[in-house]
């Protein structure tokens, strides 16, 4: 199948995942369970789910057979979504094109909408027992979840990130905040779907390999999307906006420079899975991919 298909084919079983695997909007109490699907339905690459499923494919499974733990990570990248668009966080107004979920359900159940997200993304990870995979690949799946997602992952690349932008100046504090808040997940949905598949520790290195660099280009691509974002809003490159000061991979190098970084990451990222020859293809093409998207 050619990679747009087989992207689509992936983001529709992740679609009808969430459907399934949710509570409806009804479900007692109904304010959480709308809140939560209205974050999870509002849209959303699925970037992280596909790749879960890509990974399992490529270490011998069916796709459907991981598609709980694949809708998980979507939970658990949603909940961060939500918390940082928080007032005590970036305080944002709009995500995925649509009022951020404390602008419509109210901050206190924004906050718990998070919450239930996050426990939730355990929940449905500890789910593909059911689809028979074996107990110790589930729970070092979830053990890795749990990492990749806590005070030295996520959390911590979140709390470096509020942190002054004298600080992010240094190359190596914002190489940190990129590594965790952003690849951290990528690499975490890769290596689940290996360890859940049960491949090799050898092609589980390699699938954290890829996920490192593609989660590094995407961050960095993100950064460039962010210029042209302030570019049509303000009429001004990044940081240039006074209200809107952040320090980016772009501010601290300028446009060239990052976009030479985007490539040789995107080179990296290919190189690790090459050797691995037909099967690799579709996440060669994803590398690729990330380098010229547009959102
Ligand atoms: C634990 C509160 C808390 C935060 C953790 C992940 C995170 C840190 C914050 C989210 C905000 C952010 C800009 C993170 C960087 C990663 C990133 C580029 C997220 C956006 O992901 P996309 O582009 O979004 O995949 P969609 O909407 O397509 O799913």
């Amino acid at each position: 199948m050619e990679f747009e298909s087989r992207f689509k084919s992936y983001q529709k079983m992740v679609e009808e995942g969430i459907g399934r695997f949710l509570p409806p909007d009804d479900t007692y109490p109904p304010v959480i369970h709308q809140a939560m699907n209205y974050s999870l339905k509002a849209g959303g690459k699925r970037l992280r789910p596909v790749l879960m499923l890509a990974a399992g494919e490529w270490s011998g499974i069916a796709p459907e057979k991981l598609l709980p733990a694949a809708v998980g990570v979507e939970c658990l990248h949603t909940y961060s979504l939500i918390h940082d668009d928080l007032p005590a966080m970036d305080n944002d107004d709009f995500r995925r094109g649509k009022p951020t979920n404390h602008k419509v359900f109210g901050e206190a159940i924004a906050i718990l909408a998070g919450d239930a997200l996050l426990t939730k993304a355990f929940e449905l990870t500890a789910k593909t027992l059911e689809q028979g995979i074996p107990a110790e690949r589930v729970v070092r799946a979830i053990q890795e979840l749990a990492v990749a997602s806590g005070s030295e992952g996520l959390i911590a690349g979140q709390v470096v990130d509020l942190s002054s932008n004298e600080n992010k100046k240094d190359p190596e504090v914002l190489l940190y905040i990129h590594l965790n808040k952003t690849a951290r997940l990528i690499r975490y949905s890769l290596i689940a779907g290996g360890i859940l598949a049960g491949a090799t520790e050898e092609e589980i290195r390699a699938l954290d390999d890829y996920g490192r660099h593609l989660g590094l280009a995407f961050q960095i691509v993100d950064d460039l999307l962010d210029v042209v974002g302030d570019f049509q809003k303000i009429g001004k490159p990044v940081g240039s906006d006074e209200k809107n000061q952040k320090l980016t991979y772009v501010s601290l190098f300028g446009i060239e420079e990052t976009k030479k970084r985007a490539a040789e990451e995107v080179n990296a990222a290919k190189n690790v899975l090459k050797p691995y020859g037909e099967k690799s293809s579709f996440f060669i093409k994803l590398a690729e991919f990330i380098l010229k998207r547009e959102s």
